[in-house]
């Protein structure tokens, strides 16, 4: 399937993460795009489809703040990449505070999701890639891939969080149904839950929100991703949760991707929307499955039989010399 990026993807490097009570190397690196790319060369460009997509899923003051940010830090005398430490738990007053730290926190969940100088441009950039992607499957592609850094799970309208600043799925699911494909799947095999996306679709009845991940009990993001969140209003049981426990191999795995599948058929969609993370490989540094290369060509076979028009579109996976090879094994199970 032809795959899309878009060069600024490259240029978003934060330095470092606040992870257990101590800094870490920032694991979401630019090195990981390169790998990808080296993997499958360089595909073809994203084209432009301007801010409008983007403000179908993110409120407004939320984008504002993404593209200024790093300025308005700098501005403050501020060294390296803006990050928060201080978060508005549920019920606060939404207080519209100028300075830099009260606005991080009101738009952010985490601390590991740091604004570099050139964050905004790369999730723009990403967010352009699932666009031109998506099109590609609109106009007759039967599948197709976004290679979109950063990833975009764990944000929803108006947070960012997970390494995530766009949410690159849900801005292709709304732009698919500006254009007339409503009823739409999102399966989601990232290691980790994308609270993100369940949160901008929890009431929506037209688009499934279907998720394997690591127990939020023992896993990040801990506070989504429970199985009993199932949606709600018009949007219950449109959402479905699987968590699985750390340490879950293929044998594990692949009867949760069956009961996904399942879902996903009952919901009878006209497009799928796959967040695809390697995160689940059994030497991801940060994650605790144990999937193996031959496991990624079984999942995208196993995903194919539903034949569905299909975008890809990439979220995490950290062990960065194997990156490329575990997508291209998943995307050969995919073309069959
Ligand atoms: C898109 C995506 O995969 N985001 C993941 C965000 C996870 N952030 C918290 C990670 C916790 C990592 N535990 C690290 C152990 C390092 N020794
Ligand atoms: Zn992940």
């Amino acid at each position: 399937m032809r795959h899309f990026s878009d060069p600024a993807q490259a240029h978003h490097a934060p330095i470092r993460e606040l992870h257990n009570g101590g800094w870490m190397d920032f694991a979401e690196s630019p090195a990981r795009f390169a790998a990808l790319l080296d993997a499958l060369g360089p595909g073809e460009p994203a084209r432009d489809f301007g801010i409008e997509p983007i403000l179908a899923v993110h409120d407004p003051a939320y984008v504002t703040f993404l593209r200024e940010a790093h300025d308005l830090w700098r501005a403050a005398g501020r060294e390296g990449d803006a990050m928060g430490y201080v978060f508005p738990v549920v019920a606060r007053r939404a207080l519209a505070l100028d300075r830099i730290d009260a606005k991080i926190g009101a738009f952010s969940m985490d601390a590991s999701t740091p604004i570099a100088a050139g964050t905004w441009a790369a999730a723009y950039g990403g967010a352009q890639s699932a666009l031109t992607a998506l099109d590609a499957v609109l106009t007759g592609d039967a599948a197709s891939l976004a290679l979109c850094r950063p990833p975009g799970h764990h944000c929803g309208a108006d947070y960012m969080g997970g390494y995530c600043y766009l949410n690159n799925a849900a801005i292709a699911a709304r732009a698919a149904q500006a254009r007339g494909v409503r009823r739409i799947a999102i399966l989601d095999v990232d290691y980790h839950h994308g609270n993100g996306t369940q949160d901008i679709f929890y009431d929506d009845g037209e688009v499934l929100f279907a998720s394997i991940h690591a127990d939020p009990k023992t896993d990040f993001p801990f506070y989504w991703g429970h199985a009993d969140e199932r949606g709600s209003g018009q949007g219950e049981g449109a959402t479905l949760n699987l968590p699985l426990p750390q340490g879950t191999d293929w044998a594990g795995y692949a009867p949760a991707l069956d009961t996904a599948l399942d879902a996903v058929r009952a919901h009878g969609p006209d497009l799928l929307i796959v967040s695809y993370g390697a995160d689940t490989f059994a030497e991801d540094p940060i994650s605790h499955f144990r999937l193996v290369r031959e496991d990624y060509t079984a999942m995208g076979g196993t995903i194919a039989t539903l034949d569905l028009p299909t975008l890809v579109v990439m979220e995490g996976g950290y062990a960065v010399d194997a990156l490329g090879g575990n997508l291209a094994a998943f995307l050969r199970g995919m073309d069959g």
